[in-house]
């Protein structure tokens, strides 16, 4: 992945007396509004934001019932339920033995705890589509806190599924997936732990295959000392145009603000999924020269999260009824908001039971799964050549269990493309030897080229159908239970 954060000694600014934000956010609230206009659910019968006072989170004060405000997409103060169940209603948490409440809350918090993850953890969810979104979060790192691996990400996804995906050192296709992490880092040791904050974003028109920083203002985080950050991620308005954007603020300061990305090449592509991610190895410490990481102490909290289609600024007065508890929002992807095609029927399937139908290369053998007959084949491949013919929609789905026998690498699909009388390729990396694998994937996330940088199956007819790897001419891998679903 890539070099990291660092950190700062700082002149302590003191604690957010409330006009202080509000008067800050001013500025920060008018440039996010130009741009984040469009899209929206009409306006007239909603109340605006107070251009006095900040964001949305001016119109509530202590950020009491923002969640029932429609411009806002997600909210979490985590006052509510245990640890399981807030990565239930998330959708997806990793680490969860890592995660504890604290009752360490920033001065303007409406709540009586925090959420504390320690070493490596995330919880990731998802909104409705979107066109722009604000996440606002409250974080803290710990007073001896090293630099930073990965931190929080906005991210849109054609096909989300309730994980995060990998993509690190990848170049997404434009219409398929963008994503920037506000993330602080160390700039290559210039500044200590955790760094200062920055954008790293992945796009089809990044610089390098490792993603592209952005700098901000290079103010240190200070650690031990709680901070409002808010980023804002915003497609450009159509295909051929490079209007997209980002920005974020640091306590209602606008720190750095981008323009002219095209960051999708399809208005289908949109943006779905919030990555509250704390992602640490000793990698960082190398990158920024770190003298001493066995001192560090990696540590965070967060609080008051709050996902919106505006700018929601931080928390702005406190709660008529004192200390609260907000509705936790649910997953999108749980609730049905965001609709993702799903197949329905499987269109054709092959379990070798009885031979190896019109699959070509390899032979039927025992050994596979659950006490079934599988094919084995060389690393030149099997295939299979028209025996269905399937329109590809968004839905449509191949699925199939590998296991290799011994390990192998660069495990490859191939599928041809009337459309570009060419290959798509879908890349499956390595096996290890003696476990099965379920591979999932969808036709349109196969693509032609070598390093799959050309279209996708997109309205294309799937009717053929190749998988090969990389192995010694004795090594066999195993394929049962082969379905395509629409
Ligand atoms: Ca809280």
């Amino acid at each position: 992945m890539h070099g990291l954060p660092t950190i700062a000694l700082v002149v302590i600014v003191v604690c957010c007396v409330m006009t202080h934000v509000g008067a800050d956010a001013v500025s920060a609230a008018e440039a996010a509004r130009t741009p984040a206009r469009s899209g929206l659910p009409p306006q007239a019968s909603l109340p605006a934001p107070g251009p006095e006072k900040g964001g949305l989170a001016s119109l509530y004060p202590g950020d009491e019932g923002i969640e029932r405000d429609p411009r806002v997409l997600f909210v979490d103060d985590f006052e509510t339920g245990t640890i399981a169940e807030i990565g239930a209603r998330w959708g997806n948490i990793s680490k969860v033995e890592n995660f504890s409440f604290s009752e360490d809350i920033h001065n303007s918090s409406p709540g009586n705890r925090s959420i504390r993850i320690v070493d490596n953890g995330h919880l990731f969810t998802h909104t409705r589509n979107v066109d722009v979104m604000y996440a606002r979060f409250y974080v803290k790192f710990h007073e001896k806190t090293g630099y930073i691996h990965h931190f929080v990400h906005l991210v849109a996804d054609r096909t989300p599924e309730p994980w995060p995906k990998g993509g690190a050192g990848e170049r997404p296709a434009g219409d398929m997936k963008f994503s920037t992490g506000i993330e602080p880092t160390g700039r290559w040791g210039k500044f200590p732990p955790p760094g200062v904050w920055n954008f790293y974003t992945y796009w089809h028109e990044m610089k390098t295959k490792w993603g592209t920083t952005f700098d901000g203002k290079q103010e240190p985080i200070v650690p031990g000392r709680w901070y409002c950050v808010e980023a804002m991620l915003k497609a450009n308005s159509s295909p051929d145009k490079a209007d997209g954007e980002q920005a974020f603020w640091v306590d209602g300061e606008l720190y750095g603000r981008f323009t002219g990305f095209r960051w999708r090449t399809t208005d289908k592509l949109k943006i779905n999924s919030f990555w509250l991610l704390y992602y640490n190895t000793d990698q960082p410490a190398r990158h920024n020269k770190d003298p001493n990481p066995q001192s560090r102490v990696m540590e965070v909290w967060f609080d008051d999260i709050v996902v919106a289609t505006e700018y929601v600024g931080p928390v702005f007065g406190k709660p008529a009824s004192g200390k609260k508890k907000a509705v936790p929002s649910r997953s999108a992807l749980l609730t049905k908001e965001l609709s993702v095609a799903r197949p329905g029927k499987v269109v054709f399937s092959q379990r070798f039971e009885n031979g190896a139908g019109n699959f070509k290369g390899g032979e039927v053998v025992d050994g596979g799964v659950d006490g079934s007959k599988a094919l084995a084949f060389p690393p030149d491949g099997t295939s299979i050549w028209n025996a269905f013919s399937v329109p590809v929609e968004e839905s449509t789905t191949i699925r199939f269990q590998l296991k290799a026998l011994e390990d192998v690498d660069d495990v490859q699909v191939l599928i041809w493309s009337k459309n570009h009388k060419d290959n798509c390729r879908y890349h499956l990396g390595s096996l290890k030897k003696n476990q099965w694998r379920e591979v999932t994937f969808r036709a349109i996330e196969a693509r032609v080229g070598w390093d799959r940088t050309g279209p996708s199956l997109e309205a294309d007819v799937l009717d053929n159908f190749k998988l090969t790897y990389r192995g010694g001419t004795s090594a066999r891998v195993l394929i049962d239970d082969f379905e395509i679903l629409q």
